[in-house]
C-alpha cells in the first residue's frame, strides 16, 4: 500500500525544480514530522513524472527524529530558501497547470516528459523536418572531429570520449538559426543573448559521447577564461535532427533515464549549480545502426559576448 502524500510531493517538486537538493528536502521533511515511509514514497513520486522511472536511491532516514505529525510541513518555502532560489534562477519552461503544449511565436511545441531531478523536459515538434534537414545541409561543409575541453588548461582537444564530428554556428548566424534561437528563448524563458551559437554533431555508426557535465567546473584552472564570457552554462537543449535506426539515446546515468533521439524532438535539462548534485550527468549512447545528428544549444548565466 503506497503512502504517498500529495501536499508533500508538490512541495518536493517545487523545491527540486528550484535546485534544492534531495538530501536537504529529506532532512526538512523529517524535521517537519513526516513519517519515514511517507517521505520515501513521496520522494519516489516527486522525482518521476509520466513514464520515467529512475531508480531513486533508497532513502536513508535511520536515526531520524520522530516528531509529532502536528508539525505539518508547510508547503511554502522559507525566506532563506527563497533567496537561494532567486540566486539560482535557471531557464525553465512554463509548466504551470501541466500544459500538454507550449505555443511560441511560430510553433506549437509538445511536452513529452518532465522530471524534477535532474530537471529534464522532453519536447516534441520543437523543429520541423525541413529545419532539421536544413541544419544538417548547412553543417556539411564545415564538420570536423569534435573536441573536449581539457579542464586543466582550458584547451580544446580531440579525445576518445567524444567520437562525433561537429561544427558551430555563430549566434544569429543565419535566418534559420535566428528563428530557432528565438523559439528556444520563448520556450524556456531565457534571453537570446545568454545563449551560445548552435553546435551541430554527427554520430556515425559506433560514435558516442561518454557521460559528462556540460557546466564548467569553477574550481578547475582552465575554467577561468571560459567563464569570463557569459558566466557558466546553466542549461542545455539537445535537438535531434536525424534519428539513427538504433542506439544514440541521450542518457542520464544517475537516474537511469534514456531519451530516444527522434527527429524534431529535443531534451532540455538545467543545472542550478555547477555541481554533481544537479544530477545532470549525461551522455550520448553509441549509435549502433544508422547515423545520428543533433543540434546542441547551451544557455549561459549572462550575455554571451
Ligand atoms: O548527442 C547527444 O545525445 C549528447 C549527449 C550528451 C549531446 C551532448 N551531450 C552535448 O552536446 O553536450
Ligand atoms: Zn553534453
Amino acid at each position: 500500500m503506497s503512502k504517498i502524500n500529495s501536499e508533500l510531493i508538490k512541495w518536493m517538486r517545487d523545491n527540486l525544480a528550484n535546485g534544492v537538493t534531495v538530501d536537504q528536502l529529506l532532512t526538512d521533511a523529517v524535521q517537519a514530522g513526516w513519517a519515514d515511509d511517507v517521505i520515501a514514497a513521496s520522494m519516489q513520486v516527486a522525482v518521476v513524472v509520466l513514464k520515467i522511472s529512475p531508480p531513486v536511491k533508497s532513502v536513508q532516514l535511520a536515526g531520524a527524529q520522530k516528531l509529532s505529525k502536528h508539525h505539518k510541513l508547510h508547503p511554502k518555502i522559507s525566506q532563506s530558501q527563497q533567496i537561494k532560489q532567486d540566486q539560482n534562477r535557471v531557464p525553465e519552461p512554463n509548466l504551470e497547470n501541466s500544459p500538454t503544449y507550449i505555443d511560441t511565436f511560430d510553433r506549437r511545441i509538445y511536452i513529452g516528459a518532465v522530471m524534477a531531478l535532474p530537471r529534464v523536459v522532453v519536447f516534441s515538434n520543437l523543429l520541423s523536418e525541413q529545419e532539421c534537414d536544413d541544419l544538417i545541409a548547412l553543417s556539411q561543409p564545415k564538420l570536423t572531429r569534435s573536441t573536449t575541453v581539457n579542464s586543466a588548461t582550458g584547451a580544446f582537444e580531440v579525445h576518445g570520449a567524444r567520437t562525433s564530428d561537429g561544427t558551430y554556428f555563430m549566434l544569429g548566424e543565419n535566418p534559420l538559426c535566428q528563428r530557432i534561437e528565438r523559439r528556444i528563448a520563448e520556450l524556456v524563458r531565457w534571453p537570446i543573448e545568454n545563449g551560445e551559437g548552435l553546435q551541430i554533431l554527427r554520430y556515425s555508426n559506433g560514435a558516442n559521447y561518454t557521460p559528462h557535465y556540460d557546466y564548467f567546473d569553477p574550481t578547475a584552472p582552465g575554467s577561468a577564461t571560459i567563464l569570463k564570457t557569459g558566466g557558466n552554462r546553466v542549461a542545455t537543449i539537445v535537438m535531434y535532427l536525424q534519428s539513427p535506426e538504433k542506439g544514440g539515446a541521450t542518457t542520464f546515468p544517475d537516474v537511469g533515464l534514456e531519451v530516444a533521439p527522434v527527429k524534431g524532438s529535443a531534451v532540455f535539462f538545467s543545472y542550478a549549480q555547477p555541481h554533481p548534485d544537479s544530477k545532470s550527468l549525461h551522455g550520448g549512447a553509441p549509435v549502433t545502426e544508422g547515423e545520428k545528428y543533433v543540434a546542441t544549444k547551451w544557455l549561459r548565466e549572462r550575455a554571451y559576448r
